[in-house]
């Protein structure tokens, strides 16, 4: 039997301001096609189908589509909510979907959802947790101490009744730390998964019991023990520090008992995001214009900024999202030792060096005076001083 994972798929999303749908139609669709190439016979969706709780009406479109051409090409779907997703939309239409073999299971309801299907090895049970809080697991278990994260998956897990001989999947939208270390973020997930504390964090090991993992939540895609429990990572980049991410879809193919084999299918965006740097000339130039049409990150390494640089570089690369420098004037800036410089020097005189390092020119007596009175005022730096 062969799946593909999916997650994070944050349908509606827009990155600094432009809208990802056509990006995300593509992706999709491109992602049937591997499915049919592969001859897969089911799609995990694992949390964050869309980027929110009240999804566009464009977005809601897309994921529709989706959803009819899968059932269209007789590929099962087993979808679960994320934390961005709403549980009672994304439930809608549930009821009526299962018939055409697309499984939603987006609220625990005390007990996991549970689908079965068979291939030659016998049967394969796809266990569907939605996003759970500690607070949502407590509720149904009151008699038990849940007070963690870890805890409440943990809760949720033991008490299904899961047979080992068979193989057994579960999908799951968890903040999940690896056995060795800790997990990649992208930096487009959330704040909040960002500073996600102990409490948040589940240990791999409550999985054991699974052939596979098909997590969602990091936008990364790594494994977070061996090969079996992993995240598939968002399909697009959707931040600046993605750049350099791969991004892929993995391909299960699950033999007999035991046996799990993972196949990262690289994927190719509509629209690249990428980071390009050089002198404006330089990167201005035809020859040097490649796929115009990508989300360009620019660092411009001119030494005298260059005003209006967004509009320029927008004429040639008319989705260009974000422009900066890299000179003798930024690296100088890094290569200041900040603690050294406050331990020796009085706050007029680090005023006075900035502006010499911003602006290439001694401060005046006058505007050196209206720093002095606002650092008083804000009580950084007495007149004294
Ligand atoms: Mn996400």
């Amino acid at each position: 039997m062969k799946l593909i994972h999916l997650g994070d798929l944050h349908i509606g999303k827009s990155v600094n301001d432009y809208s990802m749908i056509e990006d995300q139609r593509y992706i999709l669709d491109q992602i049937l096609e591997i499915g049919a190439e592969r001859e897969i016979d089911g799609i995990l969706i694992a949390g964050d189908v869309y980027d929110k709780s009240v999804p566009s009406e464009e977005a809601v479109r897309v994921f529709d589509r989706f959803l009819c051409q899968m059932a269209e090409r007789k590929m099962k779907a087993f979808i679960i909510s994320g934390n961005h997703d709403s549980d009672e939309r994304l439930h809608f239409g549930s009821g009526l979907f299962a018939s055409h073999d697309i499984y939603i299971a987006s609220k625990y309801e005390g007990a996991l959802s549970r689908q079965t299907v068979e291939d030659e090895h016998g049967r394969v049970n796809i266990y569907l947790l939605p996003f759970v809080k500690a607070s949502q697991v407590r509720h149904f278990f009151p008699e038990q101490e849940i007070d963690s994260y870890d805890k409440a998956v943990r809760t949720v897990i033991e008490r299904e009744d899961i047979d080992v001989r068979e193989r057994n999947i579960l999908v799951a939208h968890q903040f999940v730390a690896g056995r060795s270390g800790e997990v990649e973020l992208a930096g487009s997930e959330n704040a909040a998964v960002q500073h996600v504390g102990a409490v948040e964090k589940i240990g791999a090991d409550c999985f054991d019991a699974f052939d596979y993992v098909a997590l969602g939540h990091i936008h990364s895609p790594q494994k977070v023990a061996g090969d079996r429990v992993r995240y598939s990572g968002s399909p697009l980049k959707y931040s600046l520090s993605e750049i350099c991410n791969e991004k892929s879809v993995p391909v299960i193919a699950l033999g007999k008992k035991g046996e799990v084999a993972v196949d990262l299918v690289p994927l190719k965006p509509f629209r690249d995001m990428r980071q390009i740097k050089g002198k404006m000339e330089q990167i201005l130039q035809k020859e040097h214009i490649l796929s115009p049409e990508d989300y360009i990150y620019v660092t411009l390494t001119d030494e005298t900024p260059i005003s209006d640089a967004m509009a320029i570089i927008r004429q040639h690369y008319p989705n260009a999202m974000k422009v900066d420098y890299e000179n003798s004037r930024t690296r100088e800036g890094e290569d200041l030792d900040f603690s050294r410089v406050a331990g020796e020097k009085s706050f007029r005189e680090m005023i006075g060096d900035f502006y010499q390092m911003m602006y290439g020119q001694e401060i005046s007596g006058e505007e050196e005076k209206i720093m002095m009175e606002v650092a008083g005022e804000a009580g950084v730096a007495d007149e004294a001083d």
